[in-house]
C-alpha cells in the first residue's frame, strides 16, 4: 500500500495519530502538499461523507475521521500557505438567528474542509445582517444556513431574503438542518438543501460549479 492510501486509510478508520505520521512519511518522500490534500485526505472524506449518508457510519465515526483528517491538515496547511496553495472555493457557514444550535453545522464545516473548501464559521444565532457584511468581507461563493428548530426557520427565510435584497456580491445558498426540506429551500429561494453533511458537500460542489 503506498504512504496516500495509508494516509486515506487512517483518516476514514479515525486513527489521528497515524493520519499525521503517514501525511509526514508523504512529505518526506517528497510528495508535494496539494496532492496529499487532494489524493489522499479528499477522497478519504469524501468515502466518510458516502458511508454517513448510507447510513454505514454515524456520528461519532465522523467526528473521528474529522479529528484524524485535521491532524493531517494541521501538517499540511502551512506549506499550503508557503506555496501558495489556497482552496479554490470559499463556504460562509452559520446558524440562523435564534438557534444555538450547532454540531451538525459543524459537521458541514468539516466535511467542506475536507472537500478542500476555505471555510469561515460565523457560528450560532448569526443575525442576516451578519451574514450580508460577511459575504462582502469574504467574499464566498457558497452560504450555507443551518436552523435545527421549526420555530427558527422564518429566520432562515428572512436571511435568505436580506442577502438577496443586499445587493452583496452573487452567491448561492444551501440549507438545511433537522427540519427543513428541499420543499422549503424551494419556497424561500434558496439554491439548495442537503438533508447530511455528506450530502452538504456533494451539494456545495454542484453549486459552485466544481462537478
Ligand atoms: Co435542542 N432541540 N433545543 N438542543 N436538540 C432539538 C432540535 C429537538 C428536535 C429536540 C426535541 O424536542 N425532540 C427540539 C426542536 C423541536 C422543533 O423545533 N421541532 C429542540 C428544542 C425544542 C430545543 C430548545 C428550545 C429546548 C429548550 O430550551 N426548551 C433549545 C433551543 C435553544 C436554541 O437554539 N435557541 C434547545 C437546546 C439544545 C442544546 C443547547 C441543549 C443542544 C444543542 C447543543 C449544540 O448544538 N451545541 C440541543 C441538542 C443537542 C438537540 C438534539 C438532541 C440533537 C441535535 C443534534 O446535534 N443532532 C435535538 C434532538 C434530535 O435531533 N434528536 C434537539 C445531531 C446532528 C449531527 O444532526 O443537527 O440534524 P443535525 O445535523 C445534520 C443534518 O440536519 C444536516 O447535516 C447534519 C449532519 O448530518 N445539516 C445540514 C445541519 N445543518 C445543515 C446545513 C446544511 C446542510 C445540512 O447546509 C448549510
Amino acid at each position: 500500500m503506498t504512504t496516500l492510501e495509508q494516509l486515506s486509510q487512517a483518516i476514514g478508520n479515525g486513527k489521528a495519530k497515524d493520519a499525521k505520521v503517514f501525511a509526514q512519511r508523504a512529505l518526506d518522500e517528497g510528495t508535494a502538499p496539494g496532492d496529499i490534500v487532494d489524493q489522499a485526505l479528499v477522497p478519504a472524506m469524501a468515502a466518510v461523507g458516502e458511508k454517513f449518508k448510507n447510513n454505514e457510519i454515524f456520528v461519532p465515526e465522523m467526528l473521528v475521521a474529522a479529528r484524524a483528517m485535521k491532524e493531517a491538515m494541521l501538517l499540511l496547511e502551512p506549506r499550503l500557505v508557503a506555496a501558495g496553495i489556497t482552496p479554490k472555493f470559499t463556504a460562509l457557514i452559520g446558524t440562523v438567528q435564534g438557534d444555538l444550535h450547532d454540531i451538525g453545522k459543524n459537521l458541514v464545516g468539516v466535511m467542506l474542509k475536507g472537500a478542500n473548501f476555505k471555510v469561515v464559521d460565523l457560528g450560532t444565532n448569526v443575525p442576516a445582517a451578519k451574514f450580508v457584511a460577511a459575504i462582502n468581507e469574504h467574499r464566498p461563493q457558497i452560504v450555507g444556513l443551518s436552523a435545527l428548530l421549526t420555530t427558527t426557520m422564518p429566520a432562515m427565510v428572512e436571511t435568505v431574503r436580506t442577502i438577496r435584497a443586499s445587493g452583496c456580491p452573487p452567491v448561492k445558498i444551501m440549507i438545511g438542518g433537522a427540519p427543513i426540506s428541499q420543499q422549503f429551500a424551494d419556497e424561500i429561494g434558496a439554491d439548495g438543501f442537503a438533508p447530511d453533511a455528506g450530502s452538504a458537500v456533494d451539494r456545495a460542489r454542484e453549486l459552485v460549479g466544481a462537478i
